[in-house]
Formats: structure tokens, C-alpha cells, sequence
């Protein structure tokens, strides 16, 4: 999953795409280079210093960029956003997955929207809101809470009609979580596996990466490729990455070895 941030302060990448005509290039090249799917984001989660925006603001950023890449793209779109308003205007334009970093709960009309439109869900776990989430990072059994609650909305979406084959979980790596609770849910990745739908991890250049690998531009782009090739043999089966070309191989090899590349199964 390739990452489009139209935002003017999202952590790694902010003020980058804030143009449509940028925006929409930067896409391109992300499907170019194996991108299976784009998030498109219009509001950002920075983990400090993040302002909360007007649903009005978000649309003036994402409806230009949308509307020129749902003819445009051949892979399927995904768009971030915990508002139904948001969510609508993207399924219009031909998006096919709505990435909800609140579980369905920001907003009481997402649930009823997924479930009508088909669509399928990212239910990411998450403490607080965008603008405050790091204050909430305090846990007992950071695991089992945060399996608990991903069980516990995947239940919720299911019961508002929304297909459980529909349904993808994440467990949210830097939102109300320190570095020490995102090391610990990527080793125990196998325990969110275990709920049985498709996990995604989000690694790409968090906080937490840089605090470990070092925040240079090669230390950054190693250190994600390192946690999303463990998320991969792991069992996760999406890694939302900013440098699709370096993640595709990594998610080739690692799948590869995990034995979940078809093409090099067998006893040759
Ligand atoms: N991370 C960010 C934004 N949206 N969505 C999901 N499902 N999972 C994530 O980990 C996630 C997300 C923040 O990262 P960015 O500012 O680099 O996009």
C-alpha cells in the first residue's frame, strides 16, 4: 500500500503533495513501481503537533486528487479518513477500501457507508484522537489490549453488514504507542493473525524507526524495510509504505521465504 498524503504536516512526507497535479504524478509512479494499492490521505496523524481540520478542508484536498486518479489508476484506491463525508465522495470516485484510523468510531456513519457501498475496511487501533493520541500511550498487556479491541470492532463492523472477507485489521504502530509497545505488537503480529483477517502495518518511517535505525534517509528507508520484511513473515498481508519501489522487493523476499509466494513453493 503506497502512501499519498495530501496534507501540509504529515510526519515524513507533508507539504510534498499538497498539489493536485504532484499528487496525482507521485500516484502514478507509486503504481508504476508495484504499488497493489494507494492510500490516499487529506488529514494528518503526526503523533505531535497535528491540527485537527474541518471536514471542509479535507475535501477541498483530497476531492481534486480523487477525481483525476479514479480514472487514472488501475490498482484500487484506499482512502484515509475517519469521516463518512470523506468516505463518500472517495467511494464516487471509484475507492475501494476506506482506511478508518479510528475503527469505525469517529464517526457513526462510516459503519452503515462500508456496509452498504461493499466496500472493504482498515480498522486501526488507536487511543485519543489524531492530535492527542501520544498522550494515551500507557498499557498494561499492550498486546492483548489491542487484539482485544481489534476483536472487539471487527465484531462491530461484521454486525453492521459489513462482509467479514471485507475486513482488514492494523494495529496502529506509533498511534498512542511508544516505541517499546510498537517493537512488542510487531513480535506478537502472529496473535492479530490469529483473529483471522488480513493484518496491515503501517512501519513506514515512524517515529519509532528513527529512534532505532537513526533518522538519515538510508536509516530510515532500511529500518522500515527491516520491520515491514518481519511484519511479511510474520503473517501480515499488507505494509503501508512512502518508498514502494525498495518495499516491493522487500515484501517479495520476505514472502518468498515465509513460503507464501506460489511461484517458489514445492520441493525443487
Ligand atoms: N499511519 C498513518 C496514517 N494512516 N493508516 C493505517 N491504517 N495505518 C497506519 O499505520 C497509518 C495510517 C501515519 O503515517 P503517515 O503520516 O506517515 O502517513
Amino acid at each position: 500500500m503506497g502512501v499519498l498524503n495530501v496534507t501540509p504536516d504529515s510526519f515524513s512526507d507533508g507539504g510534498k503533495y499538497l498539489d493536485a497535479d504532484r499528487a496525482v504524478e507521485h500516484a502514478l509512479a507509486m503504481e508504476a513501481a508495484g504499488a497493489d494499492v494507494i492510500d490516499i490521505g487529506g488529514e494528518s496523524s503526526r503523533p505531535i503537533g497535528a491540527i485537527e481540520i474541518p471536514v471542509e478542508v479535507e475535501l477541498a484536498r483530497v476531492t481534486p486528487v480523487l477525481e483525476r486518479l479514479g480514472k487514472r489508476l488501475r490498482v484500487p484506491i484506499s482512502i484515509d479518513t475517519r469521516c463518512a463525508g470523506v468516505a463518500q465522495v472517495a467511494l464516487e470516485s471509484g475507492a475501494a477500501i476506506i482506511n478508518d484510523i479510528t475503527s469505525l468510531e469517529h464517526d457513526a456513519e462510516m459503519a452503515p457507508l462500508a456496509a452498504r457501498s461493499k466496500c472493504a475496511v482498515v480498522l486501526m487501533h488507536m487511543r485519543g484522537g489524531p492530535a492527542n493520541h501520544i498522550q494515551f500511550a500507557h498499557y498494561r498487556d499492550v498486546v492483548r489490549e489491542v487484539v482485544e479491541y481489534l476483536d472487539a470492532r471487527a465484531r462491530f463492523a461484521a454486525a453492521a453488514g459489513i462482509a467479514r472477507s471485507r475486513i482488514i485489521i492494523d494495529p496502529g504502530l506509533g498511534f498512542a504507542k511508544n516505541a517499546q509497545h510498537n517493537l512488542r505488537l510487531l513480535a506478537a503480529l502472529p496473535d492479530l493473525c490469529a483473529l483471522g483477517y488480513p493484518v496491515l502495518v503501517g512501519a513506514s518511517r515512524k517515529t519509532f524507526v528513527s529512534r532505532i535505525a537513526g533518522a538519515g534517509e538510508p536509516d530510515l528507508e532500511f529500518g522500515s524495510a527491516a520491520a515491514n520484511a518481519l511484519a511479511i513473515a510474520a503473517g501480515a498481508s499488507i505494509v503501508r509504505v512512502h518508498d514502494v519501489g525498495a518495499a516491493v522487493a522487500v515484501v517479495r523476499m520476505a514472502a518468498a521465504i515465509a513460503g507464501r509466494d506460489q511461484r517458489f513453493r514445492g520441493d525443487a
